[in-house]
């Protein structure tokens, strides 16, 4: 994966290009700018579940951009500000966790999009430093070069899932196969193939395919990320930095115990 020009990541999508992301959780800056210079196309900061403060959101934003990827931020639950800051930031994305209804898909919108989609308030300093954009340039391109994700990880969201995906300003849905699975089953499962969830990834894809918006989910590793690609997934997560850490552990301590 080549390294690719600054904010061109939400212009790829829409071309329909499947994309590959990095997801970290630790919040070291450190770590999300090597998975964008060893050649993921996108990093997505976890703020929702992640170990990210502000402060640090924004020097990982820097670092991922400068690192040759797009910056991409998942904020805490129903934190529509911080996903407006993210922006102002220079996030290229944000996926919002658990958006259930076409009301709560407006409210994302409302914050993400300058008018007429939605109320973005103004005031984006690091987006402008990192696009290397002036004020109008900026302010009449930004639908363009950013990208709104609304999670789908609930049964409401999934009864809901064709009024989501259509309201303006929602650019893709994104799965969260944790939650989903924990609520296809009652509580009873955490489970990313059980063949409900199974049943619901096809359901969100051709939800989205029908509008023509774009597929997105969390996946576990690199050939469940590709499974999904086949079935229609254009912007996928791949393991995260947490995950990756603890496995190269792990094989280092195996090979030392022999
Ligand atoms: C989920 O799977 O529920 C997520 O939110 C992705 O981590
Ligand atoms: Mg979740």
């Amino acid at each position: 994966m080549a390294a690719s020009p600054a904010f061109s990541l939400a212009r790829r999508l829409r071309a329909g290009e499947t994309v590959y992301s990095a997801w970290c959780v630790l919040g070291v800056p450190l770590l999300a700018e090597t998975a964008a210079r060893d050649g993921f196309t996108t990093v997505t900061l976890d703020m929702q579940h992640g170990l990210w403060d502000v402060a640090g959101i924004a020097t990982a934003i820097g670092a991922v951009h400068h690192g040759g990827a797009a910056p991409i931020v998942r904020p805490p639950l129903n934190d529509f500000g911080m996903a407006s800051r993210a922006l102002d930031f220079g996030a290229e994305g944000i996926i919002a966790p658990m958006i259930n209804s076409a009301a709560d898909a407006r409210t994302l919108v409302e914050a993400t999009k300058y008018l007429p989609r939605g109320g973005r308030s103004w005031g984006p300093p690091r987006a402008l430093t990192l696009s290397g954009l002036d004020i109008a340039g900026y302010l009449g391109t930004a639908h363009d070069l950013t990208i709104t994700m609304a999670m789908i990880e609930t049964r409401q969201a999934l009864e809901n899932v064709h009024e989501i995906v259509a309201v303006d300003g929602i650019d893709a849905l994104f799965v969260g196969p944790s939650d989903l699975s924990i609520a296809l089953s009652n509580g009873r499962a955490w489970n990313h193939t059980m063949p409900e969830l199974e049943r619901a990834l096809d359901t969100i894809a051709e939800a989205c395919a029908k509008v023509g918006k774009i597929a997105g989910a969390f996946t576990a590793d690199a050939p469940r990320a590709m499974a999904l690609a086949k079935r229609g997934y254009r912007f996928l997560t791949v393991s995260s930095d947490n995950g990756m850490l603890k496995s190269g552990i792990a094989e280092q301590l195996k090979a030392l115990r022999g």
